[in-house]
């Protein structure tokens, strides 16, 4: 493995965070015009504004408790994974949660459960949900961990607490690897960290369980590669509409339809463009363009932020922006903890 820059874990945990403060403002529009992005993230500046103004979702929330997790326990337990999300939950429901995962976290907090993963296979009539909840959560899990595959491996295992279809545990996957590369600095070659991407999703999307899936909901045969080829489409068009993003690859709650579009935000905004502002920086730019696809932008822009927090690292994240999203501070202290936990890992410890 390639060891990364001193500021980049801390980059995506709280590029995360900030993604889901800014995104939330714009959750669900179904159109959302560049000039209200740019007013709504200019508007952070103020200094007439308290700390932590902006709040965070429940996004951030199950993140947080993936952190601590695999703080507590040094590495993967799905037990007090499942015990932390419950409790969460418990404590502040209120959060925005998807309407059907709340199900799993009411079961979960009962002592009497035998398998912490049974609540979630139970989820629309035993297929299981196929919502982004579990990648939002993600990138701890590629933070955490030095082998790829213990990567994949874990991410899946902790998606799938609540999510049991293949379309959203592998959307977790997708994300994590996505984050994953990003640390090891992939993005300076925007083709091959794609093309890794692809032959990585080959294998995940191999199982019997995701064909399975995928031909029950009558998607294609590996259905997150499929995304990932358009992805690659769009990249080599030189112009690309908003509109036609969100006809490619979506902007909704699946995790089909928002890790794809993520990562191209991501990769479209490594340069500038013309409908953003000139003086912003890569991480910003990234920001806005997830907003202004409307859809489900928190999580959109907590799963881009992740991956360009990872790439451009946290010395680029604007001061203002730090101070107005609730958790953004405490991110920043986590992601030093669990970067540790990671070369205690990478040293064989
Ligand atoms: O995936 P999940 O945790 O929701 C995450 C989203 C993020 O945008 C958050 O910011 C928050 O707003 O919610 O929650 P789920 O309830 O598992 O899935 C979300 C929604 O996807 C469900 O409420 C359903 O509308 C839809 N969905 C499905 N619909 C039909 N059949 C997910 N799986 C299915 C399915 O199998
Ligand atoms: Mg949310
Ligand atoms: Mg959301």
């Amino acid at each position: 493995f390639s060891v990364c820059k001193p500021g980049q874990p801390y980059g995506a945990l709280v590029g995360a965070v900030l993604g889901d403060c800014v995104g939330g403002e714009f959750e669900g529009a179904e159109e959302v015009p560049m000039e209200n992005v740019l007013r709504h993230l200019n508007g952070l500046d103020d200094e007439t504004k308290g700390d932590g103004t902006l709040e965070y979702s429940d996004d951030t929330a199950m993140a947080r408790c993936v952190v601590q997790s695999l703080l507590t326990r040094a590495g993967f337990d799905e037990q007090d994974m499942a015990r932390r999300f419950a409790k969460e939950y418990s404590l502040a429901p209120g959060r925005g949660y998807g309407s059907g995962v709340i199900q799993v976290l009411k079961k979960l907090s009962s002592s009497q459960l035998s398998d912490v993963y049974q609540p979630a296979r139970d989820q629309f009539n035993g297929r299981g949900s196929f919502g982004n909840g579990g990648a939002m959560r993600v990138a701890p899990f590629a933070l955490a961990f030095p082998d790829l595959s213990d990567v994949k491996k874990y991410s899946r295992s902790g998606a799938m607490l609540t999510h049991s279809c293949s379309l959203g545990y592998n959307g977790a996957v997708l994300q994590a690897l996505a984050v994953h590369l990003s640390l090891q600095g992939a993005l300076e070659l925007p083709a091959q960290f794609l093309d890794k991407l692809i032959s990585e999703m080959e294998e995940v999307e191999d199982e019997e369980a995701s064909r399975n899936d995928a031909r029950a909901l009558k998607e294609a045969e590996k259905p997150f590669c499929e995304r990932l080829y358009r992805l690659r489409d769009l990249m080599d068009r030189s112009k690309v509409s908003i509109e036609e993003v969100i006809c490619e690859l979506g902007n909704g709650i699946a995790a089909l339809h928002s890790v794809p579009t993520a990562i191209f935000c991501v990769l479209h905004c490594l340069q500038p463009r013309e409908s953003l502002p000139p003086h912003y920086g890569g991480l910003e730019r990234t920001m806005a363009y997830s907003l202004a696809l409307g859809g489900d932008t928190d999580t959109i822009a907590c799963m881009a932020g992740a991956i360009a927090g990872a790439h451009y690292g946290i010395e680029v994240i604007p001061e203002a922006w730090m101070k107005c999203c609730e958790g953004a501070k405490e991110a920043e202290v986590t992601a030093q903890r669990l970067h540790a936990l990671y070369h205690q890992r990478a040293q064989g410890g």
